[in-house]
């Protein structure tokens, strides 16, 4: 380390304060806003915000997400809305020459009047919008005028327009009102914001994204990009790109770059800047680095820098940014069973686990950072690796990243253009070109972005869906086609080619080759011939495909959550008004659940049991579906479910409700993704265990395969000494006879666990399906210890308990580390239970269900 240069660099920061870097004043207070056509009445208003969630504030609708408010709510996109503000400057940005006004995010057609000159007209949610404001901007007494036009009205001229449709299956124009006028694909607009088979139809418009001035003098950062040109744990070598705005010809200028942990110098150039923007390009090498790595492969090690910018002695801009020493690839390669579709972080391949994401919420600036912080660590806690930002959401908020980055949780990021057509020509196509470049220069640097992917199943529904037959005239087919490939083959390759040459592109999802439909052994897959198709469950043992990006199965929330939107009990069945209009995926798949509930399990005694089945048949199946892709390793390197979360509460495929609570597939997922899988699969007179590996180092210990009785009686028991490699898959195999003996399959359970001395895996298989099984009634001990925060609860019971659930009745304020878990007869078994509430009231409404307690 260059001491001269530490001297010189802490002087530095000492004098910082007091030098002139970049001054922000915040703009989010002091809101109201108006309908336009009345022209009287202003009200309170929230930045960031929505104007449905400030009609809601103010008591001028119902709440949409009870009952069948929605539809009592889509007269609001059909109006347009103006907000306003009053601001004094604050004297330091007055004092600054240049003063920028910044909207990080406007939703969407929105015309911005700063004292009554037009200074932004926005089209884009996705998209910044700055404008340099020092002429318009007074010392006191501004004004700030939003005219947000209806996105119904500026985009149904554009329909009515054409002589053909966009396909955009997604779009719920009927319960907006407007029939089958499908407009979401002409606005740059969250497509579920239209609806979607999990999510209501609610347009907003609003500033849903902070506002506020910046003002600088001289000179700003303006961008930052690091990656990482090679990485190993010897050695690092970092590209780094500044984007630096200067307001005239300047010689004497200095970048310092510093680790801020320690202090230390760890780059620096003298520059010479011209007036507009300069790139300033440098390379760092780092000696001995910590390596960013992802959940479950080892810490995602950071660097928080600091780049400093000087004139002379007098410094300019400080920014950090926190950055991660990686390389992640996506590996596309021919070999002898067609083409491999999988990631390698820092040259190790990585089995991706984990989930699709859509936003946390239909009123987007409601999403907060701890629900953020809950919604990332809820997957780290399930052991996944990888979550893919859905396309038909949003490019998520910093604050997502952020989590991502520290949490080791790699993201799979879509362009936000999902299962539709697109208008992409002309302005349109420039609009989303800008927004590409925005979003990508914003995210480039995160070490968690491992893919950037052009579209969800547009490409799929081009081929499969009937969308290429359907458009019978050839000039129309041509020139969709067309649309489609400048889009996702030409534009967007080329801006992250550009812009992030570091980073993988893939066209769509699923994706094997550009001019044709998806194929399992070539590349990612939508498995949704389970569910969607109506196949059985069994399906997900024998369907194999290199990467499996989504398959999902539904499930009602629980009940706590269903009182939520269904407080009249007199809706508490399937058909009703209120359950149907919070399941959107079709009229039928309420039955669907039902239909594939009563093919293989008892029937539920009542609808709040009802509810706990589903989730348990849910749950069975995503475990069926992540233990096969696991054990097809390294055939199949991915299993990505749908979906993480809701944007409101409904019966969908979500392991996590809209409120954070975890369905049984969360937990089911906790386990099955573990770094150590044990897993039984049953055919004809075979059985056979599979110890799956993530771990990259070979692991030895003892796998046990128990096989008991309902009452504990034991059948069989073999243990074995067994050695499993690196990131590899074992199997042993047995006859039934070995395990079962002269047993009936309906009668037993078999327990399989694998130890290696410190940790212990284990699972429970039924050989039989749940509807052919007599259960026996659970007799259960159960003790609750510990002190608010740190409760733990015991249970044993003389009889196995199939899936047993616990709950707090009537408290939303807990947590339990497992859940819906079987309950072997005779073994202790102890939960850890996180509350805050008083150890009397955990006792006395702790309550627990099971398979058993649920159909008797
Ligand atoms: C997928 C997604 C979504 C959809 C989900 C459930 O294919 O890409 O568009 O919501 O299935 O049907």
């Amino acid at each position: 380390m260059n001491n001269r240069l530490f001297i010189c660099f802490i002087a530095l920061f000492q004098t910082i304060t007091s030098l002139g870097a970049v001054e922000k004043q915040q703009l989010n207070s002091n809101w109201k806003f108006r309908q336009a056509r009345s022209l009287v009445t202003w009200h309170n208003a929230s930045v960031p915000g929505t104007v449905h969630t400030d009609l809601l504030s103010n008591g001028m609708i119902p709440d949409p997400f009870i009952g069948q408010n929605e539809r009592q709510v889509q007269w609001v996109d059909k109006e347009d809305w103006i907000y306003r503000s009053q601001f004094d400057l604050d004297p330091t940005v007055a004092k600054q020459d240049n003063v920028n006004l910044v909207f990080e995010g406007l939703d969407t057609y929105a015309d911005v009047y700063l004292n009554d000159s037009l200074i932004v007209k926005a089209n884009n949610m996705f998209r910044r919008w700055v404008s340099p404001v020092r002429d318009i901007l007074k010392p006191s007494g501004n004004v700030l005028k939003i005219y947000f036009h209806s996105p119904l009205k500026v985009d149904l001229p554009k329909f009515e327009a054409l002589p053909f449709q966009y396909d955009c299956g997604n779009d719920q124009s009927e319960n907006g009102g407007i029939f089958d006028k499908k407009v979401s694909i002409f606005a740059r607009k969250a497509g579920y914001h239209y609806g979607w088979d999990w999510g209501p139809r609610l347009v907003t418009s609003g500033i849903w994204r902070p506002v506020y001035l910046e003002g600088w003098n001289n000179a700003k950062i303006d961008d930052i990009y690091v990656y990482t040109v090679n990485a190993s744990r010897k050695a690092a070598n970092l590209g780094i790109e500044l984007s630096v705005n200067s307001n005239a010809q300047s010689d004497d200028c200095t970048l310092l770059i510093a680790n801020k942990t320690d202090g230390t110098l760890i780059g620096h150039k003298k520059l010479s800047l011209t007036k507009g923007d300069n790139r300033v390009k440098l390379m760092l090498d780092i000696k001995n680095p910590r390596l960013w790595w992802c959940n479950g492969l080892g810490k995602p090690n950071l660097y928080d820098l600091e780049f400093l910018l000087k004139i002379g002695k007098d410094t300019l801009d400080i920014k950090s940014k926190s950055i991660g020493i990686r390389k992640i690839e996506l590996v596309r390669e021919e070999d002898p069973d067609g083409r491999s579709f999988y990631f390698k972080l820092n040259g190790v391949p990585v089995f991706a686990k984990g989930a699709n994401y859509i936003p946390c919420d239909n009123f987007l600036p409601r999403v907060t950072d701890s629900i953020y912080a809950r919604t990332i660590n809820d997957a780290v806690i399930a052991n996944m690796n990888m979550l893919r930002v859905w396309g038909g959401g949003i490019y998520e908020n910093d604050t997502f990243y952020d989590l991502c980055d520290r949490n080791g949780i790699m993201v799979w990021q879509d362009f936000m253009f999902a299962c539709s057509l697109y208008p992409a020509e002309g302005e349109m196509l420039e609009n989303i070109r800008q927004e590409a470049v925005e979003n990508i220069c914003r995210l480039r640097s995160h070490p968690c972005i491992a893919l950037w992917c052009g579209n969800n199943e547009n490409l799929e529904a081009w081929y499969n869906w009937g969308w290429k037959r359907r458009y019978t005239n050839q000039g129309v087919a041509d020139l969709l086609w067309k649309q489609y490939d400048d889009l996702y083959h030409q534009l967007l390759p080329g801006l992250v080619a550009e812009y992030a040459p570091d980073a993988f592109y893939t066209p769509s999802s699923p994706f094997s080759r550009k001019d044709g439909s998806p194929e399992p052994h070539r590349g990612d897959f939508h498995l949704w011939s389970v569910w969607g198709g109506g196949q059985p469950v069994d399906l997900y043992n024998h369907f194999r495909s290199r990467f499996f990006s989504e398959y999902g199965f539904q499930s009602f929330p629980e009940y706590s959550t269903v009182m939520k939107y269904a407080p009249d009990t007199t809706q508490h069945y399937i058909d009703s008004d209120v359950m149907l209009s919070h399941q959107r995926g079709g009229a039928t798949a309420n039955k669907r659940i039902e239909k594939y509930l009563l093919d293989s399990y008892p029937r539920p005694s009542n609808f709040k049991s009802f509810l706990y089945m589903t989730q348990v048949l849910q749950g069975d199946a995503i475990k069926t579906a992540m233990e096969a892709h696991r054990r097809n390793k390294p055939y199949c390197m991915g299993s990505l479910f749908w979906q993480h979360n809701d944007c409101w509460p409904v019966a969908s495929w979500s392991s996590r409700d809209y409120y954070g609570n975890w369905k049984a597939q969360h937990y089911f997922a906790k386990k099955a993704y573990r770094d150590i899988l044990v897993s039984t699969l049953m055919s004809n007179d075979t059985v056979r265990v599979y110890v799956v590996s993530d771990r990259q180092l070979p692991t030895t210990g003892t796998l046990t395969v128990n096989s008991m009785s309902h009452d504990g009686t034991q059948v069989a028991k073999i243990s074995k000494k067994i050695k499993v490699e690196k990131d590899a898959v074992k199997m042993i195999e047995f006859t039934k006879r070995d395990l079962f003996k002269d047993g009936t399959d309906a009668s037993l359970i078999v327990y399989t666990s694998f130890t290696d001395g410190a940790t212990t895996y284990d699972n429970t298989f039924l050989p039989t399906e749940h509807k052919n099984i007599q259960f026996l009634k659970p007799h259960v001990d159960l003790t609750i210890s510990g002190t608010p925060g740190n409760y733990q609860v015991t249970v044993l019971s003389t009889e196995f308990v199939r899936a047993m659930c616990l709950k707090i009745d009537g408290c939303d304020d807990y947590f339990f580390e497992d859940n819906y878990f079987d309950l072997l007869p005779g073994k202790k078994y102890t939960i850890k239970l996180r509350s805050t509430l008083p150890l009397e009231t955990v006792k006395k409404k702790l309550s627990w269900t099971s398979i058993y307690n649920s159909t008797h």
